[in-house]
């Protein structure tokens, strides 16, 4: 029988891990990738763990801050997921339900979910009623705006990566001919039969996207990821109404209620939330819900182990993102093969530390 898990405290390792292909992108360059994992340790025994993607290093503090103020206010009382989301929101809605406080409360969620999948024995798949197996996946990690001479070394090093049969490559160069010259130096390195997604990380306005998008829209790529200020839901809306290709968006999208409007808007063809922001695991499920009735594919943003456990379960379900950023920290990497990720049946979300990493890669604080 499941027990009923009791919090009895929660406890925070902030991490600064280097990427071996450092991002270059619209939102900036990072070398570094920092990382907040949080355990979540119960008066049964159980811990339960997640870790954050802040971006930002200096943003690690105050996300902190909130987690273990939330935390404070559920010590020793019973942690059941939707009760702590709820209970939390209640007050922490008065900052907003967007931002730092729901990435506090993400972390937190995750973490809840997975020990309860441990103190049920399952994993987390299983738990919300699903099963362990594979998830198709598409690799993220690299091909950032990099200089041209390199692009095709990296669509191969990103296909031989795990037999992977979908990349992603970021766009937005100065000119359409420049990116227009990379997807052909991408094809010409992978072939034709490789998917390739690509993703402007909000770089455009809403009037160089239309031109951009317009003239990118024969070349064939599977999705145009993010081309104008993820909220601006009108104006993707526009851009999902006039393209051929389909537009995906998502992983800036707070919380289920968000989730709703950018449906109602018709803001996108394909959505891909992120765990930080849409609110941990009770908000991924409530999003899938609303895809799901409304018949939208669902692909992931990150988290690629937790994501996996949720698209199983995910009514329309698409694509992993499979990114390799956390791999320096796990006691197991998340490994992907003939392009497919798996979920195992070990109990709970499949997080362990590597604890050797937890020093090696602490961030001064
Ligand atoms: C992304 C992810 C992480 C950092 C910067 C950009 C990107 C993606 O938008 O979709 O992978
Ligand atoms: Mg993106």
């Amino acid at each position: 029988m499941t027990q009923q898990l009791t919090l009895d405290s929660v406890r925070v390792h902030a991490l600064s891990v280097p990427l071996r292909r450092p991002i270059v992108a619209k939102v900036g360059t990072f070398e570094q990738w920092p990382f907040i994992l949080i355990d979540v340790r119960t008066k049964e025994g159980v811990v339960g763990h997640s870790y954050l993607e802040p971006y930002v290093a200096k943003a690690v503090k105050p996300i902190t801050q909130v987690i273990e103020n939330i935390a404070d206010e559920f010590k020793g009382k019973p942690i059941a997921p939707l009760d702590v989301y709820g209970g939390a929101m209640k007050t922490l809605h008065l900052n907003g339900r967007q931002g730092m406080t729901v990435i506090a409360l993400s972390g937190l969620d995750m973490a809840i979910w997975d020990a309860l999948a441990k103190a049920a024995n399952l994993s987390l798949a299983s738990l919300l009623g699903g099963s362990p197996g594979p998830i198709r996946a598409y690799n993220t990690n690299g091909l950032w705006l990099i200089p041209k001479e390199e692009i095709a070394a990296e669509a191969k090093s990103l296909v031989a990566q795990g037999g992977f049969k979908a990349i992603k490559m970021r766009l937005g160069r100065a000119t359409l001919k420049d990116d227009i010259e990379a997807i052909r130096i991408v094809r010409d390195a992978v072939g034709d039969d490789i998917i390739l997604m690509s993703d402007f990380n909000q770089g455009l306005t809403l009037g160089e996207a239309l031109q951009r998008m317009h003239g990118l829209d024969d070349q064939g790529l599977y999705w145009f990821e993010e081309p104008i200020a993820y909220d601006d839901y009108e104006g993707c809306a526009q851009i999902t109404r006039e393209m051929k290709t389909p537009l995906s968006i998502g992983e800036n999208i707070y919380g289920s209620r968000d989730f709703l409007k950018a449906v109602n808007a018709k803001a996108a063809d394909l959505f891909m939330p992120d765990l930080m922001r849409i609110g941990g695991v009770t908000g991924w499920m409530r999003s899938a819900a609303i895809a799901g009735a409304a018949g939208l594919p669902l692909s992931s943003h990150l988290y690629s182990p937790i994501s996996a456990q949720l698209l199983r379960v995910s009514e329309s379900a698409d694509w992993l993102e499979w990114s390799d950023w956390a791999e320096p920290f796990l006691a197991e990497p998340f490994e992907a093969k003939d392009g497919h990720a798996v979920v195992s049946g070990k109990p709970g979300n499949g997080l362990a530390w590597n604890e050797a990493a937890l020093k090696k890669y602490a961030m001064s604080r």
